[in-house]
């Protein structure tokens, strides 16, 4: 084992999240509202997901599946497809169609894509619908209030602001979001949810890790000392026709957020199938938390199931500091990025600079340099300064020398044994705690930290490969050689860690590092790593193995694009 000198790394988070090893696991991504394409936002929620599935499945912890899908049901959704002049199922159609296309193309491991229009689901929430009523849950009364049709809910008179509409006529709008919102009074079946209060609460207690990261949990509590009134769980199918019946009573329309919420249990087989699976845990943005901790929980007690597991949060992408909107037309196209920067890098960013307890800025500069720097650069320059001819003419991985880096108990040890260095000592310490740091972080889901200290560990390789200056070493002098070989071999192994602690994150360019090393397919799993075994005296399969095929740089540096040249010439 090495030994840790200093720490210099990031402390892992203490606590453990989502993705306990040994049992199956349903992770889900929120469903998406058919009403427009996706952005840059969905992408990110379905990432986080992705790289936590990807990540899980690597680490040996158990079937897991991954579900995501869209959300087609709703006044907002009928009334987007009659201002398109189109009718709710074609647009869902093509717009489910663009979603499922983007996860896909940004190589998002969906097990399962669930549409609320399906059959299947529709089953599900009539069962679903049966359960709540059969245990006593929902009861039928009248209920006004200012609904807002953005957010699909009705909303309390402290989450509203007075403002004028386009024709100057005072109206109110959510707090929140800006949307108008309308005055509505209806008959409904209205569930118990002020009954659920002290669940919810012990819940919560019993979980402390239940809704992370903590911010957002205590949000959640707060709530719960807040008031909570029975929710309003159908519509009048006089004003909504776009939704799955209440069974039984046709005059009514289940309330889009319940029906959108079973999702979770209809991808898993409810009513029959969904033991194994559940409960499950769901990535969400933080405008949805209180649907998914507080209404859903509830609900999903009501029917007699258990709450799900964990609800990760995430909050929300800007633009150059602005919210996203369509109104201020600044939505950006996931399709274009992907375009513009590549899959790989694409993901990269997002995961890099995403920061699930606070909002992030997106601006063009910012992928640029975060991307180049370390993909292209550091990543990319490693890699092909450790794999150049001159410097490995034979194109295999070299022999470790233990007489060159001989194993200390503690860098301090150092002096006049071998060639490292104390700093090579630490370097390599720091490496050798990756793979552990790095799944602390994914299961805290602190992606961008376990990126963070990728990046350092790589910088720290570069350091040590250039700190000693292999091209420099004679080698026609057997002890030469035989350093040089060792500054090689310890460098692909660094590599060698990278590329397989990045697969989830950056699954291409991994799979393009690791075949350039000649790491098999089934040497990739984050199980069975183990860094420099040679030099604790172990035998490493790699050494002396013929490196895969160059098939060219690894990540070619993005180049500003045309559109942002022009705009900085203006400037
Ligand atoms: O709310 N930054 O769907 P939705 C980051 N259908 N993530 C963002 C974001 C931003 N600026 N904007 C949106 C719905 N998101 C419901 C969900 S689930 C049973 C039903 C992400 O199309 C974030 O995950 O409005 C947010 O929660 C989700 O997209 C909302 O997507």
């Amino acid at each position: 084992m090495l030994r840790l000198p200093r720490r210099r790394l990031p402390r892992p988070p203490r606590r453990a999240a989502c993705t306990g090893p040994g049992r199956r696991l349903l992770l889900s991504t929120p469903i998406f509202y058919a009403n427009g394409p996706p952005h840059i936002g969905h992408l990110y929620s379905a990432l986080l997901a992705d790289a936590l599935h990807r990540h899980r499945g690597l680490r040996g912890a158990g079937p897991g599946r991954l579900s995501t899908g869209t959300d087609e049901h709703g006044l907002k959704i009928q009334q987007a497809a009659a201002a398109a002049g189109t009718s709710p199922p074609e647009l869902c159609e093509r717009v489910s169609g663009l979603f499922r296309q983007a996860l896909t193309q940004a190589g998002v491991s969906f097990t399962d894509f669930v549409r609320t229009s399906q059959p299947r689901h529709q089953r599900a929430v009539q069962r679903f619908w049966g359960a709540l009523r059969d245990g006593g849950a929902l009861y039928k009364g009248s209920y006004e209030g200012w609904y807002c049709t953005a957010e699909e809910c009705f909303l309390p008179e402290s989450q509203l602001a007075e403002r004028r509409d386009a024709q100057g006529r005072p109206c109110k709008v959510s707090l929140e979001t800006g949307h108008q919102v309308h005055w509505t009074k209806e008959e409904n079946y209205m569930f118990r949810l002020s009954a659920f209060r002290d669940p919810l609460w012990k819940w919560l207690q019993e979980n402390p890790h239940a809704v992370s990261p903590d911010p957002f949990y205590q949000r959640v509590l707060r709530w719960l000392e807040e008031d909570l009134p029975d929710l309003s769980v159908s519509r009048e199918s006089s004003r909504l026709q776009w939704g799955i019946p209440v069974p039984g009573d046709p005059t009514q329309t289940i309330y889009v957020w319940v029906d959108a919420l079973v999702n979770y249990l209809s991808v898993v087989g409810y009513p029959t199938a969904h033991g194994e699976w559940w409960p499950g845990v769901h990535v969400v943005g933080k405008d949805i938390l209180k649907f998914h901790a507080v209404y859903w929980p509830a609900l999903l007690m009501a029917v007699g199931l258990r709450p799900p597991e964990q609800i990760l949060v995430h909050s929300h992408w800007t633009v150059h500091g602005q919210k996203m909107s369509k109104s201020l037309g600044n939505v950006v196209d996931p399709f274009s990025c992907m375009g513009q920067y590549t899959v790989d890098g694409f993901r990269y960013f997002l995961l890099r600079q995403g920061v699930p307890e606070r909002d992030c800025d997106y601006y063009h500069e910012k992928v640029l340099k975060v991307v180049n720097s370390e993909l292209a650069d550091a990543l990319g320059g490693l890699l092909n300064r450790s794999t150049a001819l001159s410097i490995n003419p034979s194109n295999t991985y070299p022999c470790f020398s233990e007489s060159c880096f001989p194993k200390v108990s503690d860098s301090r040890e150092t002096k006049g044994t071998g060639r490292a260095s104390a700093e090579d000592y630490e370097f390599l310490a720091s490496v050798a705690s990756l793979p552990l740091q790095v799944a602390a972080y994914f299961e805290g889901f602190q992606i961008y930290k376990a990126l963070e200290c990728i990046t350092l560990c790589v910088r720290q390789t570069n350091g040590f490969f250039q700190r000693h200056r292999p091209w420099k070493l004679d080698r026609k002098d057997p002890e030469e050689q035989l350093w040089l070989d060792t500054i090689i071999h310890v460098t692909l192994e660094c590599l060698r860690i990278f590329g397989t602690l990045l697969q989830p994150v950056i699954p291409h360019t991994a799979d393009k590092l690791l075949s350039r090393l000649g790491v098999e397919p089934q040497e990739r799993a984050l199980s069975s790593l183990t860094f420099l075994p040679r030099y604790s005296g172990k035998p490493c399969p790699f050494e002396g193995r013929q490196l895969g095929p160059d098939t060219g740089i690894l990540f070619h540096r993005l180049e500003k694009s045309r559109e942002h040249q022009r705009e900085t010439k203006k400037l």
